[in-house]
């Protein structure tokens, strides 16, 4: 039972991130565990199991995050767990074929009618920067472009950011990116076919691919508007161009089959992450059999991975796939539970007269705290991150973990219940009448 602490006890988390800080950067693996959006200090996970987790102080949370996204089915799902243990007990990695990754690259193409072929890698970082290795290996072009606010992982030429003008190169967006890795890349404004015309118009010969979130997680949950998968899919094919859709997050969590069987556009290459590994570091591109002859050892473009189709994480996929796929109606349950979930928190707001602007697609979803719609980046960004900090700790207080970010996606998992739902709305209705009297 979630308990109802006011002020959590987190001395334990407090010393094992003073720990932390000694020897790894910033006290964590990926920076935005750090809470810097949000301030406090990271809670450290001590264990999950369904749709809770508890820290390593024993609070208990009704978890948000799973994973980032991983973990549709909840935390230790028993047949993953035993998917897991039952490859370990014959070994962990052999680096050399097995069966499990024939399994689950049959479950990956059969769910998703574009993908002809799939290549495991170890992440969604990985698979992005092989897909565009790929597309430039098949286009012979150099040039890729992507949206402002969307995420593809690390890889330098997708640390990127706008330059002064729309269609001019961009520019480094991080620290350590070369400016010649940035320049091969354009952003472009999520939604605005427009603009993407213009970039179409001056570079078309040059552009290998455009890689797009089909329903964007990163800046926040924003949905593609009508038409505009439609209008990507007919630019990049009028200059033979690729399409490509990173579905790291929506691949299996939107549909069975992703977003593209929601909007039916069919891209030339995929990229998945997260729940395909079920909880364990997997990430894979795949696409058009045509595409994919290219990659080593087929073709002369190369790849490889020394983990890649590691059995303990293709187990973990092929059991998370199989849950997915065998429970009834395991869509409709989630679509219905996160519906749940969005009705109780506009109407929390609306009660409130806080200000939110709720996207969702499936049971992906962000309330961000602004009074317009939210279609790009920029709206995104009217977003009172101030007001969701304040969201985000008085939630925690109430045994509810959100994204220690306003522009994440939250995510419904099979495991959280009509009560879970039901006592997460009642912490938002509370929260936001609190705030409201500030
Ligand atoms: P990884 O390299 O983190 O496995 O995947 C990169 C990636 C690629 N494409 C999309 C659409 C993604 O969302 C991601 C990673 N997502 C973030 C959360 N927004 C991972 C969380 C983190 O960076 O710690």
């Amino acid at each position: 039972m979630i308990t109802r602490t006011r002020t959590l006890t987190t001395e334990t988390s407090r010393e094992l991130f003073t720990r932390a800080q000694q020897v790894i950067p910033g006290g964590v693996n990926s920076p935005v565990r750090a809470w810097r959006s949000v301030g406090g200090q990271p809670l450290f996970i001590a264990r999950g199991a369904g749709a809770h987790i508890w820290d390593a102080d024993g609070n208990e949370f009704l978890d948000y995050v799973a994973s980032w996204g991983p973990l549709i089915l909840g935390h230790a799902h028993p047949h993953v767990v035993a998917a897991i243990q039952d490859a370990a007990m014959r070994g962990t990695s052999y680096g050399a074929p097995t069966e499990l990754e024939i399994e689950l690259a049959q479950r990956v193409t059969r769910a998703v009618p574009s993908v002809g072929m799939v290549r495991f890698v170890n992440s969604g970082t990985e698979a992005t920067m092989s897909a565009l290795r790929l597309a430039r290996a098949y286009t012979q072009r150099d040039l890729i472009v992507k949206f402002e606010g969307g995420y593809h992982g690390h890889a330098d030429f997708l640390l990127a950011k706008a330059g002064s003008g729309l269609a001019t190169l961009s520019l480094p967006d991080s620290a350590g990116v070369p400016a010649p890795a940035a320049k091969t890349t354009l952003v472009a404004p999520y939604n605005h076919l427009d603009a993407l015309q213009e970039i179409f118009n001056i570079h078309s010969d040059n552009i290998a691919a455009v890689i797009v979130e089909p329903v964007a997680g990163n800046m926040g949950v924003v949905p593609p508007l009508p038409g505009f998968l439609q209008g990507l899919r007919n630019l990049t094919r009028a200059s033979n161009a690729l399409l490509i859709f990173d579905e790291v997050i929506t691949g299996f969590r939107v549909a069975y089959g992703g977003a593209q069987t929601l909007y039916p556009v069919q891209p030339d290459l995929t990229c998945f992450g997260k729940i395909i590994g079920g909880g364990l570091p997997v990430g894979a591109y795949g696409g058009r059999r045509d595409i994919m002859q290219f990659v080593a050892p087929l073709g002369p473009m190369y790849q490889a991975g020394t983990l890649s189709g590691n059995p303990l994480a293709m187990a973990a996929g092929i059991a998370t796939l199989d849950a997915l796929a065998e429970a009834p109606d395991a869509y409709a349950q989630l679509e219905a539970r996160a519906a749940q979930l969005e009705r109780g928190l506009n109407d929390a707001a609306r009660r409130a007269g806080i200000p939110v602007t709720l996207n969702r697609v499936g049971s992906m979803l962000t309330a961000f705290f602004t009074a317009q719609p939210v279609t790009d980046y920029a709206s995104a960004k009217t977003a009172d991150t101030q007001r969701y900090a304040h969201y985000f700790h008085a939630m925690l207080e109430r045994g509810i973990y959100l994204a220690p970010s306003q522009f994440e996606a939250g995510f419904v998992s099979l495991a959280h219940t009509d009560a879970d739902i039901a006592l997460t709305t009642e912490a938002a209705s509370d929260v936001l009448n609190e705030m409201s009297r500030v």
